[in-house]
């Protein structure tokens, strides 16, 4: 039998489940994408993360690790599967449980007395409690008695993405049960590879202690956004301003940027407030200003683009952030996008996709660094990735640069 099952082999599941294997576990992988489980057994990946590859490549030849389009029988189930949300009509965002409820009802006809069951998916608080009462339902439903002993556990990830197998390794996890005991036995399962602490506390806690670390930074990132549009309007440098204001040892403000992305930061304060309305006024206003800044930059780039008789304007970066593939929520991409539709002539440059996403794909055209800049007359520098390091304002003279991350100097 496994040691191990887990569900959804994404940015999450793909490593743990790894991470797992080299250590001895015997760990089954499961993914609805046949594609995906096919890429894994051969040994390779489908998500860029450094190192990921040398890791799933390991656990894979160790004959450990196996990936399959169902689940099967194992000691621990691990769901790792994306919780977004909804855009209701009224503009509130609600969030969206229907991976997570299948996961947890397609372990139903393999779950035995005494397993545990781990989410692992940023979840609203409540979560592990609809996922015990999923469970119990689709087993009744199958006309099979609950198991005796079953244990549930939420164990938020915490890991950045282009760190994640160090951070894996080396962050502090928590360790929230439905009861004491289902927190310690996931306590000692990830203490097979996590060489910091494991925190005991029960389920609500880890999943609110998981939000409010995500709504932590975006409200900090609201403030230098905030910042960041302020100074515009005032005539000052905000790098400049930050880089002077944190000299005080009690100021840290961080980096004002085109807005916030990815799936974590961008999602997770909803939950928050989808709760607790009336009192998550900050966090909503914070989601409010971040998702604000792209439009912001739009405006700046339109009016420079009106500036020029024939505009082109070479969009550097469509990442979420610097030194990633992923264009899950992407402010570069929605502002590339947005900078099309408004009928500029817009010219990409990401070198770490080969292809643009759907929602650039005819409108925009992907093309190298340096083909960017033979051409266009307008750079907009979009993410902070090390491959445009190189790039001075020397190299762009003539040009008009809009740099939303304060990179080039
Ligand atoms: N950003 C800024 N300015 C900054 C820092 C970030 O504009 O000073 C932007 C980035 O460009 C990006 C977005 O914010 O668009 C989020 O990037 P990030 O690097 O702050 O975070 P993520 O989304 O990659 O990962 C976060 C992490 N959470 C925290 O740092 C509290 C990570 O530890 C979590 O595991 C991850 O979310 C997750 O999966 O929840």
């Amino acid at each position: 039998m496994n040691d191990l099952c887990v569900l959804g082999l994404g940015y999450i599941g793909l490593p743990t489940a790894s991470i797992f294997a080299t250590k001895g576990k015997r760990v089954l992988g499961v993914d609805i994408s046949p594609a995906v489980v096919e890429t894994i057994n051969t040994g390779r990946i489908h998500i860029q993360e450094p190192d990921l590859d040398v890791l799933v490549r390991a656990a894979v030849q160790s004959g450990n690790l196996r990936a399959a389009t169902e689940p099967a029988p194992a000691a621990v189930f691990i769901l790792a599967v994306p919780t977004p949300f909804i855009v209701q009509s009224d503009g509130s965002r609600t969030p969206d449980l229907a991976y997570v409820e299948a996961a947890t009802r397609a372990l139903a006809p393999h779950v035995r007395a005494g397993n545990l069951v781990i989410l692992e998916s940023t979840s609203p608080v409540g979560t592990t409690e609809k996922v015990k009462a999923w469970l119990e339902a689709e087993l009744a439903r199958l006309g099979r008695d609950v198991p005796a002993g079953l244990l549930y556990a939420h164990c938020p990830e915490r890991i950045l993405p282009g760190q994640m197998l160090k951070e894996l390794v080396s962050n502090d996890r928590i360790a929230g049960g439905l009861t004491p005991a289902a927190a310690a036995q996931a306590k000692a399962l990830y203490e097979t590879f996590c060489t910091a602490q494991i925190f005991l506390t029960d389920a609500r806690t880890a999943e609110m202690a998981k939000l409010t670390e995500n709504a932590f930074r975006d409200v900090n990132i609201a403030f230098a956004n905030e910042l960041s549009l302020i100074c515009d309007r005032l005539r000052i440098d905000v790098w400049e301003l930050i880089r002077l204001a944190n000299r005080h040892p009690r100021v840290k403000i961080l980096q004002p940027g085109p807005g916030v992305g990815g799936h974590c930061i961008a999602v997770d304060p909803w939950f928050i407030v989808a709760a607790a309305p009336a009192e998550a006024r900050l966090l909503r206003t914070a989601r409010e200003v971040n998702d604000h800044k792209p439009h912001h930059v739009v405006a700046q780039v339109r009016a420079a683009a009106a500036q020029h008789a024939q505009p082109v304007v070479a969009c550097l970066g469509l990442a979420f952030k610097a030194n990633v593939d992923d264009l899950r929520e992407s402010p570069a991409v929605e502002i590339t996008a947005a900078l099309a539709d408004s009928g500029l002539q817009v010219l990409a440059v990401e070198p770490h996709v080969q292809a643009l996403p759907p929602s650039l794909s005819g409108k925009v055209q992907l093309v190298g660094l340096e083909a960017a800049l033979a051409t266009a007359n307008v750079v907009v520098l979009l993410v902070d990735h090390r491959a445009f390091g190189s790039l001075t304002l020397a190299a762009l003279a003539g040009k008009t640069l809009i740099d939303t991350r304060g990179q080039i100097r």
